[in-house]
Parts: structure tokens; C-alpha cells; sequence
């Protein structure tokens, strides 16, 4: 039996907002075929990502697509001859180029077995079967279950896998309800991702031409690593819960120190982006693998760009950090308002506890970058205003690096429930930025302000280039090595429109 995992190719432009394509290895697939190809089931295994050869098109619809086109990607999966075709979904913003793929797959090959997993799916899994190329839907993690699923069909059993549904479930599922699913209890007995299924050179070519998996780490052989899934805390604007759960589960000491060394010394990595939803959350355990990294020659930069909570820090801990080689530490502040923080997002996060995190990374020389989110339901916008000017003034007095966003009601999370029940979704239901309209605010009041802060925020980067000697040697490589990249960056950052 073939199996075939892919990563559809992707949307460039999205509601408005240019994004420049960050791309790393389908993390999630690797996984997903480590632990099939472990189980020494009789089947063949292939990965297939469709972004890997960097090309941009337009499609009919006129959306600008990265990677290859859909007939590609379909002339390719028919060359494979695959019996399953497995299809990956990270984002619900690119969910119609899953289903896209899915349709034209299933077209070409009607015989073939079509799965799909992935965070928006597993919110919605009747929306996915509703659609007639797709047969099964993964809930939530992968790895056990889409194993059990290729072993029933193997033994030519009728699938009955929990966390799987298919089409016959569907119908007795009501409608907007989906079924609970398990969380693998010990991730230690994962497998490592399969990373020799895919030719990691390709993307660290990806990254040398300005598509690296995160933000302006352009040229670096950079792998994202996952310690740990889940997360406890219940901030309302999160979906991780619905893919990992609440439950903190993490891998052992002794399975990083094997999963780094595998990636240092067979594929030459030199840095780690740590995307654990909350990396800290047991902060000795997190010492231990920092500890490690610090022990690595040469040493192997990292950073935290899915952010860190504010309130895991202590002097010493940023002080190893930068020591160990952490280049940047991206902290998930959210809003610099109590009430917001407390009565909206459910942060739990004391705002002094971040303004430590903040002094201590200027003491220690450890760029701090920093999530803040605007436009949540109940937010005034005096409120959305002072978080704001937190944001730019701590860039400019500790070069802490707004990233700053209006909200995006994710599929599954409580902020998506509340805005669905009390109507604050002014057109249609969406998944994009800026959709909400409430007593204390429009969305074009929003814009308005967030676009005034896209200029501030310029002319304080263009400030601190000029003032700050790191600042200006740092941008200055970057324009030097990677100009066209930078344009890019920079056209769609001031470009944003939502
Ligand atoms: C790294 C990352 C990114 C990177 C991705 C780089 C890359 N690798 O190419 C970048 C920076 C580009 C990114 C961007 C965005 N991201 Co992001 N990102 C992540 C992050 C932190 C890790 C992803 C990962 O590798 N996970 C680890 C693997 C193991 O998990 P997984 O992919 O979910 O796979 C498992 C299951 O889902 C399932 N599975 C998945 N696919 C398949 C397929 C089959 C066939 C089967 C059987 C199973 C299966 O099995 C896997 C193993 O258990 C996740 C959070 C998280 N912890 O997952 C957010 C996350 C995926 N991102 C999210 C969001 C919202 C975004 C943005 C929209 C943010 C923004 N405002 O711009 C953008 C979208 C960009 C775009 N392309 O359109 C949300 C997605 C929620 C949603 N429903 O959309 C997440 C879940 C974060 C969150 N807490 O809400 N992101
Ligand atoms: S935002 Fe961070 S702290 Fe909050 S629930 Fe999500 S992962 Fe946990």
C-alpha cells in the first residue's frame, strides 16, 4: 500500500495583507509518517510539500499562489500512485487550498483514499466530509490514529479509529458538534519526525532566498522544534487547545538531547526555533534543555517565535538564555490593559512581571520581541489606544519589537463562540483580521488606528536603525544579503489594509 502526505501549496495574498511565505519543514506530516513508517506496517511512505519550489502564480480566482500550481501538485500526487493520499492543513486561512487539493485529487484518482488533518478541520470536521473528495478527517494529533486508519484499510477492515471520522459518522453527528477526541499521554514514544522523507537542503535553500520558516531569520539552516504540546492556561483567543488540549504534556530531557543532536549533526542544523505553545510552562524543564543548548559547540543560536509567557522569568534565566545562545524571545503580552488581560483574553498575566522580562532583556542585550492583539469583543478603543502606545513606547525606550495584530477569531476558540452568539460578526462568518463590529467599536475604527500605529512603529524602527549601532548593523546585513526579501517585507508591511 502508498501512502502519500502533502502540504498543499499556499495562499499569498490574504484578506488585504501580503504575507511574505515563511516556510519550514511540514512538521506535522513527519510526525505523522515517522510513526506509520515505526509501526513496520507493509506500506511505503512518501512526503510530498508543494511549496518547496518557491515559484509564485495567479490562480483563476486571481489569489497570488506559492509553490506549485494546483495541476502541479495534482500531475505529481498521479505520479506517485498513491492508494492514500493524506493532506495536511495548518491554517484555517488556507483551509480552500486543502479542500482545492483534495477535489482535484480526488478527480484524477477516484480510487484513492483521500485523508485530511490539521488544527481547522478538527474544529470542523462535518464541513471537510461534507465536501465529496474528502473520505476521512484526523482529529486532532496524528500519529496513532491515521495509523490505525492505514491498518484497518490494510487488513480491509471498515475503519473504526477514535478521533477518525468518515462519512458514515458524520451523519450522526450533530451538526456543529464535534466528538471528543483523546491526547497521546506520553509524546515521548512519538518517533523523531521523519525528516529524511523530505530534503531539508530545499529548505534551507528556501531560507538562504528569503523564505525561512520565521520572520527576517533569512539564510540560517533553522529547524522549528516542538517540546511540549498543550497548554493549561485558557486565554480566549487560543486554538491550540483544540489540536493539543489542556493537558501539558512534554518530551523528556533525554528525547531533545536526541532529537537535537540528530538535527545539529546529520542535517548541520545552526538554529532552533522553539514553537511550543508554551515553552516555560515548567520553567526547570526548560532550564534543563536550555542548559543543554548552552553545552553545544559550535553553539546553536534559538529563539521563541510563538512567544513565551511574561511570567516564567527571572533575572538569571534571561542571563542564561542569552548566554546559551538565544538570539530572540518573542513574549505573548496580548493587551497593556488589566481589565482586557483579566476580564476579556483570561491571560492571568500580572503586567509587572512583563515590564521585569522587558528590563532585564535590555540589561542582558537579548532582543525582545512582543504579541499584542487589538479588537476583541469588549475592548474599548481608549483601551486598544493604551496597549498601543505600550507597544511603541517600549520599542522605543527597550527596542522591545511589536508585533501587533487586530484579532482574528479562530475557529474552536471561546472569543470565535462568543462572537457567533451575540452577532458581532457584521457581514458573513470569516476567519480574518478585523471582522468585528460591537457597541465600542467598528472595524474601520480599528483600521484607522492600527494603520497610525504601522507608521509610528516605522518611524521608530527607522529611528532606532539610525541610533542604534546593533539596530543599524543588524538591517544593514540584511539589506546587504537579502535585499529582495526586505522590499518585499517592507512593501507588505506598510501595504496591510485590513
Ligand atoms: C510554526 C507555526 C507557524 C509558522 C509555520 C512555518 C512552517 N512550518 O511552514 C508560520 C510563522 C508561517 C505561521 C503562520 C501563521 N500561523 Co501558525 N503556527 C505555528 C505553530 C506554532 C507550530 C506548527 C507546528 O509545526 N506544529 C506541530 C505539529 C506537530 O502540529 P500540527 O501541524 O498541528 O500537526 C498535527 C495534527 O494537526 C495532525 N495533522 C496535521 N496535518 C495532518 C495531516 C494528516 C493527513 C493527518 C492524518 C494528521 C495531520 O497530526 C499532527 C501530529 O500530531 C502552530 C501551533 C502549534 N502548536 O501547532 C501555529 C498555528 C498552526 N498557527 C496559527 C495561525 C493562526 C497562524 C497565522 C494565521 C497567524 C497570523 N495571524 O498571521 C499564520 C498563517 C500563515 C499562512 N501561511 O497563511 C494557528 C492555526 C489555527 C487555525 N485554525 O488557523 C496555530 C494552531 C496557533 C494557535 N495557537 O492558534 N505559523
Ligand atoms: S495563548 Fe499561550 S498561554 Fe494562552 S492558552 Fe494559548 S498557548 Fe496557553
Amino acid at each position: 500500500m502508498k501512502v502519500l502526505l502533502c502540504h498543499p501549496n499556499q495562499k499569498v495574498s490574504l484578506e488585504g495583507m501580503k504575507g511574505r511565505p515563511m516556510v519550514g519543514p511540514p512538521l506535522g506530516l513527519l510526525l505523522v509518517a515517522g510513526h506509520l513508517r515505526a509501526s513496520g506496517l507493509p506500506c511505503e511512505v512518501e512526503v510530498y510539500d508543494a511549496r518547496v519550489n518557491a515559484v509564485f502564480t495567479t490562480n483563476e480566482k486571481g489569489e497570488t499562489i506559492f509553490g506549485d500550481t494546483d495541476l502541479e501538485s495534482v500531475e505529481r500526487i498521479k505520479r506517485a500512485r498513491p492508494d492514500i493520499v493524506g493532506i495536511s492543513n495548518m491554517f484555517t486561512v488556507q483551509i480552500d487550498r486543502a479542500y482545492t487539493l483534495a477535489k482535484l485529487v480526488k478527480e484524477a484518482l477516484p480510487d484513492t483514499i483521500v485523508v485530511i488533518g490539521g488544527p481547522h478541520v478538527t474544529v470542523f470536521p462535518q464541513e471537510a466530509l461534507a465536501l465529496p473528495a474528502i473520505d476521512y478527517v484526523v482529529l486532532g494529533e496524528g500519529e496513532h490514529r491515521f495509523t490505525e486508519l492505514v491498518r484497518a484499510f490494510i487488513e480491509g477492515r471498515t475503519p473504526a479509529v477514535e478521533g477518525v471520522v468518515g462519512k458514515t459518522q458524520v451523519i450522526s453527528l450533530p451538526t456543529h458538534k464535534k466528538p471528543t477526541i483523546k491526547y497521546i499521554p506520553d509524546i515521548d514514544q512519538l518517533p523523531l519526525p521523519a525528516y529524511d522523507l523530505v530534503d531539508l537542503h530545499a529548505y534551507f535553500d528556501l531560507a538562504r532566498r528569503g523564505y525561512s520558516p520565521r520572520y527576517r531569520e533569512w539564510g540560517k539552516r533553522a529547524m522549528t522544534v516542538i517540546t511540549s504540546r498543550g497548554c493549561p492556561h485558557t486565554c480566549t483567543f487560543c486554538s491550540i487547545h483544540a489540536t493539543m488540549g489542556y493537558k501539558y504534556r512534554f518530551h523528556s530531557l533525554e528525547y531533545m538531547k536526541r532529537h537535537i543532536d540528530l538535527l545539529v549533526t546529520q542535517y548541520g542544523v545552526d538554529f532552533i526555533h522553539f514553537e511550543d505553545d508554551n515553552l516555560t510552562h515548567m520553567p526547570e524543564r526548560y532550564d534543563e534543555i536550555i542548559g543543554y543548548m548552552s553545552t553545544l559547540r559550535p553553539k546553536i543560536g534559538w529563539d521563541t517565535p510563538n512567544g513565551v509567557r511574561g511570567d516564567s522569568w527571572t533575572r538569571e534565566r534571561i542571563k542564561k538564555a542569552k548566554e546559551s545562545g538565544c538570539q530572540f524571545l518573542t513574549v505573548a503580552i496580548e493587551s497593556a490593559v488589566p481589565r482586557v488581560l483579566n476580564e476579556i483574553v483570561h491571560k492571568r498575566l500580572e503586567l509587572a512581571r512583563v515590564e521585569e522580562m522587558i528590563r532585564w532583556c535590555h540589561e542582558f542585550n537579548l532582543r525582545l520581541h512582543a504579541f499584542y492583539i487589538i479588537g476583541f469583543p469588549g475592548e474599548t478603543l481608549e483601551e486598544m489606544q493604551t496597549t498601543i502606545d505600550f507597544a511603541l513606547d517600549r520599542y522605543r525606550r527597550y527596542g522591545v519589537t511589536p508585533f501587533l495584530q487586530t484579532l482574528i477569531p479562530l475557529p474552536g476558540t471561546p472569543i470565535h463562540r462568543i462572537i457567533l452568539k451575540f452577532g458581532f460578526f457584521k457581514d458573513k462568518i470569516e476567519t480574518k483580521h478585523n471582522q468585528v463590529t460591537t457597541d465600542d467599536f467598528t472595524p474601520e475604527q480599528v483600521r484607522k488606528i492600527y494603520r497610525e500605529y504601522l507608521w509610528k512603529r516605522l518611524a521608530i524602527f527607522a529611528l532606532r536603525t539610525l541610533t542604534s549601532r546593533h539596530d543599524f548593523f543588524y538591517n544593514l546585513r540584511l539589506v546587504a544579503k537579502y535585499p529582495k526579501a526586505v522590499v518585499h517585507a517592507a512593501r507588505n508591511a506598510i501595504s496591510a489594509s485590513w
